[in-house]
């Protein structure tokens, strides 16, 4: 069902103060930034080799971001897996007990389509699910 981990995001409360480090310090490739007003964020995707990271700043008090900031302060944030078939990976998890935040797919960064599972029910761990409409970087 999984085709690889897509992406690990990370909050943080700016963008710009957090890229110093990712970009000139790691040496990653930065690909872009982009709002998604949907999730009330917006990322950064850098990435090194096959592997991406995703930069989260919220853009709304009302940022699901916003309030893992408050409780938690910036660090990791959630786990993306790359599936090639979103509506399947859904209907596979739900049959075998995982609680879906997104009964249905949504629209992530890049144009693609991401559901996420409850961290309650994917061990502690907010879990993405990601068909990416670019998997090029
Ligand atoms: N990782 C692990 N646990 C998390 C978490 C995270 N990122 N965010 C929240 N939790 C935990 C909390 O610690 C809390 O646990 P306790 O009950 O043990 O204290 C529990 O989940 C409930 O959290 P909350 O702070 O009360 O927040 P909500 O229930 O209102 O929302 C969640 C939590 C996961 C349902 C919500 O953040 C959500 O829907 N997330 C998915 C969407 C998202 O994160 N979008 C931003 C990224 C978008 C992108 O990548 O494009």
């Amino acid at each position: 069902m999984l085709t690889k981990i897509n992406h690990i995001g990370v909050a943080v409360k700016s963008i710009e103060e957090a890229l110093p480090f990712y970009r000139d310090a790691l040496g990653m490739k930065l690909f872009g930034t982009e709002e998604v007003p949907s999730q009330l964020v917006k990322v950064a995707f850098l990435g090194i080799g096959e592997s991406k990271i995703e930069l989260l700043e919220p853009t709304s008090p009302d940022s699901p971001v916003a309030k893992f900031l408050e409780k938690n302060g910036p660090g990791v944030h959630h786990v993306a897996y790359g599936v090639a078939d979103i509506e399947a990976a859904i209907a596979e998890l739900t049959a075998k007990g995982a609680r879906m935040i997104d009964a249905a797919p949504r629209g992530g960064a890049h144009g693609a389509r991401i559901a996420f599972l409850h961290p309650k029910s994917s061990g502690g761990v907010l879990t993405e699910l990601c068909e990416a409409h670019d998997d090029s970087h």
